[in-house]
């Protein structure tokens, strides 16, 4: 892809990303990938990145969620290891049961990409089994959304309900824990591993 039609692709793509830091992504000036697999891509209206555009051909499963993206930023079990972990128990919906779950808030891993702190940007969630949902950021604040990496003391499995489990604490968050059991956790996607900002 020649420069011209990468900036004029990247520009229709993201108002906020600057021609120079596409194409110095492009080229490979951006942070380097981390070195043990991404678990959660992150894209959309990010300030940072450390990737570039969606490959379709090795991008397999973001491509065929429909994801598209010039630029993303990968992250890895250690780097959200490293960031401060909340611990939580809700009652879960799977066995009625109350579960410890820890891992960063979600707020902290959208900060860390520098994501828009406005209330109203979006933030669609995708599992690996396709399962897809849209909040706000103002609900990921009202909510204290964490991004789950253990439950019980136990890292989640690929497989299971992991590596990530985007949850929060329903029998604390009035509006759910009014609610059944089985309508609590529709915002709560297990195997999560793309998640998009936009600015609305
Ligand atoms: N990965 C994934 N997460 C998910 C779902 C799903 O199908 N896949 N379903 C959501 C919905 S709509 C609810 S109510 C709860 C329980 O969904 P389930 O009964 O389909 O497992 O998990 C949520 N998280
Ligand atoms: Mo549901």
């Amino acid at each position: 892809m020649n420069k011209r039609q990468f900036l004029t692709r990247a520009a229709a793509v993201s108002a906020t990303a600057t021609a120079t830091r596409a194409f110095g992504a492009a080229h490979g000036h951006a942070t380097s990938c981390p070195p043990s697999p991404v678990v959660l891509t992150i894209s959309g209206a990010i300030e940072r990145h450390n990737r570039g555009a969606l490959d379709p051909a090795f991008d397999q499963l973001l491509a065929k969620h429909q994801v598209k993206f010039f630029e993303a930023y990968g992250l890895d079990l250690s780097s959200l290891a490293g960031m401060k972990a909340v611990t939580i128990s809700p009652t879960i919906e799977y066995d009625s049961r109350q579960h410890v779950f820890s891992g960063p808030l979600l707020t902290d891993v959208l900060e860390h990409v520098g994501a828009p702190r406005a209330g109203s940007t979006q933030i669609l969630m995708h599992a690996i089994d396709g399962y897809a949902v849209m909040t706000t950021l103002d609900t990921v604040r009202a909510y204290r959304f964490i991004v789950a990496m253990q439950m019980d003391g136990k890292p989640l499995p690929l497989g299971g309900v992991g590596p990530l489990w985007a949850i929060y604490d329903a029998d604390n968050i009035p509006a759910l824990s009014a609610k059944p059991l089985k309508e609590r956790f529709e915002l709560s996607p297990w195997g999560l591993y793309h998640l998009q900002a936009s600015a609305v």
